[in-house]
């Protein structure tokens, strides 16, 4: 079994679409550290050296077994020199230094702390922090001009901190069917992100909405989140109206779908019953906020679309940087475009598109890269 395991070491495909990522690897001390690093790059606006760290990340994430030794880690593709002292460290001593000092310096913890509130970037996070901001209270102490975006997630900071259980993404998936149901019967919701992907947690939920008569998707996002707002469901809505993407231009990585990004006020299991007035503690709250994406796709950009928000960050990244150095096929969450011949190429399913790549399919629970 040992020179089994050091053949799948040497051979790591370099393309995380080539490859199968479970959510549950064997080398999650070394990912996190790593990610560490990568975030703590982004932060200081190095999105270079951060892409090295993502990448070092998922080649981890997709071996079949634990590291035992840094000789074995000495042949892994995307794994230089940086990661290699990460790794020995962890590997030697259960800890890496460069990790532990970034964890515990003020500017990582704000950074950390900032970029986790709804509708803040690195950019603007940085802003702050140059202004003085240490904590939330910070932000209003110093009478820090908001947007209403990051108004709503500051109010709701402490609701939307807490991680999305998957009970709770069913419940807010049955209440959207049923919203959206009242307009249009016969959509197609799809449950995408990490939920898709086995995740038993997220930090919101998406859905992707598709109808094969495409009149029938104009105006529903409008209309069926003006009735939510109107039976007190939403906090805050935000929807960017669909727009044209360059398609014969190399992809970028935001797509023109119609989407809202919300805040649900989503009513607990109980409070029907506390409605009815079977109250039992007094003052218990009886909804929480609740982040939700809902992306509108025309039925023949659903399995692009399907794919493009299913996820991971880093699956999609190298499936869009795979198409286009590999193939000379530009993909994004609308097609796949011949540049040269100037012609989009339809597919009618997600392993459609992996055989249009010349990939192997990657089902969705291995697409955690
Ligand atoms: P997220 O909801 O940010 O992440 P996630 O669902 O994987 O994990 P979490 O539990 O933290 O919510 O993004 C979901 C997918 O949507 C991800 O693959 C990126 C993709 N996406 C966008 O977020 N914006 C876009 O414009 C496009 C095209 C895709
Ligand atoms: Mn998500
Ligand atoms: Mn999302
Ligand atoms: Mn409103």
């Amino acid at each position: 079994p040992v020179s089994k395991d050091k053949d799948a070491l040497s051979t790591v495909a370099p393309y995380a679409c080539q490859r199968q990522t479970p959510l549950i690897h064997h080398n999650s001390k070394i990912t996190d550290a790593l990610e560490i690093l990568g975030k703590a790059a982004s932060f200081q606006g190095s999105e270079v050296r951060s892409l090295a760290f993502a990448r070092a990340a998922s080649v981890l994430k997709s071996l079949p077994c634990k590291l035992q030794s840094i000789e074995e880690a000495k042949n892994l593709v995307w794994c230089g020199g940086h990661c290699q002292t990460v790794i020995q460290e962890i590997l030697e001593d259960g800890v890496c230094h460069e990790v532990e000092v970034l964890k515990n310096s003020e500017q990582y913890q704000c950074m950390e702390l900032l970029t986790s509130i709804f509708g803040v970037g690195v950019r603007t996070a940085e802003r702050w922090y140059n202004d003085g901001v240490r904590k939330l209270s910070d932000l209003a102490d110093l009478h820090i001009k908001l947007t209403a975006e990051q108004k709503a997630g500051i109010e709701h900071y402490t609701d939307l901190k807490q991680p999305v259980t998957r009970d709770e993404a069913e419940r807010v998936e049955s209440l959207i069917t049923r919203a959206l149901d009242r307009f249009v019967p016969g959509l197609r919701i799809t449950m995408t992100g990490g939920f898709r992907r086995g995740k038993q947690q997220g930090h919101d939920v998406d859905f992707l909405i598709t109808h094969p008569d495409e009149e029938a998707l104009n105006g529903l996002l409008e209309k069926s989140v003006n009735w939510m707002d109107s039976q007190g469901l939403l906090l805050y809505h935000h929807t960017k109206a669909r727009s044209h993407v360059q398609t014969r231009r190399r992809s970028t990585h935001m797509d023109g779908h119609e989407t809202c990004y919300a805040i649900f006020a989503l009513p607990n299991h109980d409070s029907l019953k506390a409605e009815s007035g079977d109250f039992t503690s007094s003052g218990a709250c009886r909804w929480r906020a609740v982040r939700v994406d809902l992306v509108v796709a025309p039925y023949e950009e659903y399995p692009y679309a399907l794919l493009g928000w299913t996820g991971s960050k880093h699956f999609e990244r190298e499936l869009r940087r795979f198409s286009w150095h590999e193939k000379n096929l530009s993909l994004n969450s609308h097609g796949l475009y011949n540049v040269e011949k100037e012609c989009s190429i339809p597919a009618t399913s997600e392993e459609e598109i992996f055989v249009l790549l010349g990939l192997q399919y990657v089902p969705p629970p291995y697409r955690n890269a």
